[in-house]
């Protein structure tokens, strides 16, 4: 291959050097540069964390040329030490930095891991503007679909697909939910990114304090209608989202249980749907998977399964086996036991059945193995077991 002339290579590297900061400049940093106060205490975090790192990178880096340059072959003036081995004043500098280092990040860590939990009320509307204990965050109930967004706003009796506006400066509590696989509810400007999952429910709490529109997506791939899963976030002030949302309970659907059950079916690049009125339950019927005629809630199955002992107060429902007794019983481990006590193991040594067919290759007893098939015996035992 030929290799360009020399100064071409440099030519090119110029370039692209040149350009890089007006390639950048066309980059939406929305990340770094949010419009709620979650999502901008999370990037100051994240340049908290560089900073402190960089205290150590920098000086690494500019003493590893310096030494480079001043222990050069050709600078006799340097100081030649070929037997130094130590020094108590390095020591406590090379381990002490970084060790407080550490523990600066690690506090600032914990500090932040506390405050921005997603599922705790916020305790700030932004930086300096304190939120009374009492305020009554706007609920908002997130649903991911095959392939959209439904937002419900039980407050408000309506809901809409792909198209959610929030009062400006008002904390949000979503409920999160999903209604086939995982997604991730992401909306870079408000807040970072929560898992939703079906048959379970996931919170986050933020604010918006910025009007504008911006954008929400899944950072979680979930099929072939994945790329067009987006959603419009409209942050309206309070006399805006009012005005909307009395429009919406004027939009001609409303969502009840069937209608909820023909929009879960996938469909791609789905434009924004408003719901005038929305099934009082229907969230919690989606979280416990329940949606269609005749299916049992998963609530209610825990509960059933968690009732038939009252003194168990746990909350949880999961089957526990206490069917034995232990306390006060006689009975003992297997190391206390003689060995006529402890008898032996039928199954051991029993003689196994022979496994069906013939070893003889090619004979006619192994072409057809669906003669033995088992299901015709297991389902009689079911419907034995069943009534
Ligand atoms: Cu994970």
């Amino acid at each position: 291959m030929r290799t360009p002339p020399f100064p071409l290579t440099r030519l090119r590297t110029a370039a692209v050097a040149l350009l890089a900061p007006a390639l950048l400049g066309g980059c939406d940093w929305v990340v770094m540069n949010p419009s709620g106060d979650v999502a901008r205490q999370q990037a100051n975090l994240i340049l908290w964390s560089t900073g402190l790192m960089l205290l150590i990178i920098v000086p690494v880096i500019a003493l590893t040329i310096l030494f480079a340059w001043k222990y050069r072959h050709t600078n006799e003036e340097a100081e030649y030490t070929p037997n130094w081995d130590h020094s108590t004043g390095l020591e406590l500098i090379i381990w002490s930095a970084p060790l407080l280092i550490v523990i600066a990040l690690g506090a600032l860590t914990w500090i932040s891991t506390h405050a921005l939990d997603p599922y705790r009320p916020l305790s700030r509307l932004e930086a300096g503007k304190r939120l009374a204990k009492n305020d009554k965050p706007l609920e908002i109930q997130v649903v991911s679909l095959d392939w959209k967004w439904l937002f419900i706003y039980p407050e408000q009796g309506v809901a809409t697909v792909n198209e959610l506006v929030l009062p400006m400066n008002r904390q949000v509590r979503f409920r999160i939910t999903s209604s086939s696989v995982m997604n991730t509810f992401y909306v870079p400007a408000m807040a970072g990114m929560i898992y939703s999952m079906p048959g379970m429910e996931t919170r986050l709490h933020a604010v918006l304090n910025k009007p504008g529109r911006f954008e929400g997506f899944s950072a979680n791939y979930s099929g072939a209608g994945f790329s067009e899963m987006r959603f419009t976030v409209d942050s309206m002030d309070d006399a805006g989202f009012a005005k909307w949302s009395s429009e919406a309970r004027t939009a001609q659907k409303t969502l009840d249980l069937p209608t909820y059950v023909q929009l879960e079916k996938p469909s791609e690049k789905v434009p924004a749907i408003r719901y005038a009125s929305v099934a009082p339950t229907l969230f919690d019927r989606i979280v416990g998977m329940c949606t269609k005629p005749g299916e049992t809630c998963m609530q209610a199955t825990m509960m059933k399964d968690g009732a038939h002992d009252p003194r168990r107060d746990s909350g949880h429902g999961a089957p526990v086996n206490d069917s034995g007794h232990m306390r006060g019983s006689e009975s003992k481990g297997a190391l206390q036991k003689e060995p006529e006590e402890k008898g032996s193991s039928p199954h051991r040594n029993a003689p196994r059945p022979a496994a069906p067919g013939s070893n003889k290759p090619g004979n006619e007893d192994n072409r057809s193995m669906t003669s033995i098939d088992p299901l015709p015996a297991l389902l009689a035992g079911n419907a034995a077991a069943r009534s």
